[in-house]
């Protein structure tokens, strides 16, 4: 993480809610404008996304030619957009958990993850396969925990295409107080993601359906 700090913060317990969906973008617009240097940084009130506000964090790297990099919220079609001119390279960052103005975790979610324990990303468009890191942290009991992946290259819209990263075994996930994550594009790499969820293994999935698919054959049976 470059900007939006995780130093834990003890904090008290509140009420916990189950997860799920944790935004789809649909409140809460944030747009850098084009950008050929320096950085941006955003906290969008957002009343469907967890604490309520989205933080946003937006860098140009660096950049060759002078040309331009974007980082986009949209507000009505549901869409998180970066992109980059030919020669910029950018970095952003998205936060939950975070206070307006502040870097660091201080708004805690209380957030139970242990059901749905895979972190979930809708991927609407890529260029090339763009490197992220995702950190869970629970503030009160003072865990962390990192993953890091790629979201798929060459993704267009139709493809409906996921990226997941799993978290089950961590041992903070029935009280998860903040959420960062961090997109670093390449050089002149485009994506957009429409939802962040979190949601069960496929196994738990597969169980629930091979369980009724059994509970079916024994109503037929009697
Ligand atoms: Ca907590
Ligand atoms: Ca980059």
């Amino acid at each position: 993480m470059k900007r939006l700090g995780l130093a834990i913060i003890l904090g008290s317990v509140a009420a916990f809610s189950q997860a799920g969906l944790i935004d789809n973008f649909t409140q809460g617009s944030y747009d850098t404008g084009l950008l050929t240097t320096g950085s941006n940084f955003q906290w969008v009130n957002a009343a469907n996304v967890p604490g309520g506000v989205r933080a946003h964090y937006f860098e140009i790297e660096s950049n060759d030619i002078g040309d331009d990099g974007r980082a986009r919220t949209f507000l009505g079609p549901g869409i998180f957009s970066v992109t980059s001119g030919a020669g910029v390279d950018v970095y952003a960052e998205i936060g939950y958990g975070f206070n307006t103005g502040s870097a660091s975790p201080n708004l805690p979610l209380n957030l139970d993850f242990s059901g749905t324990p895979i972190f979930s990303l809708d991927v609407r468009s890529t260029d090339v396969a763009v490197p992220y890191t995702v950190i869970l942290g629970s503030t009160t009991l003072g865990l962390s925990a990192q993953r890091n992946g790629f979201l798929p290259g060459a993704v267009t819209p139709s493809m409906n295409a996921v990226a997941t990263l799993d978290f089950s075994g961590e041992s903070f996930l029935n009280d998860v107080d903040f959420i960062f994550i961090a997109f670093d594009p390449v050089v002149g790499g485009d994506f957009s993601i429409t939802k962040i969820q979190t949601v069960p293994e496929p196994g738990t999935i597969a169980g629930v359906g091979l369980a009724l698919a059994a509970f079916a054959r024994r109503r037929k049976k009697a």
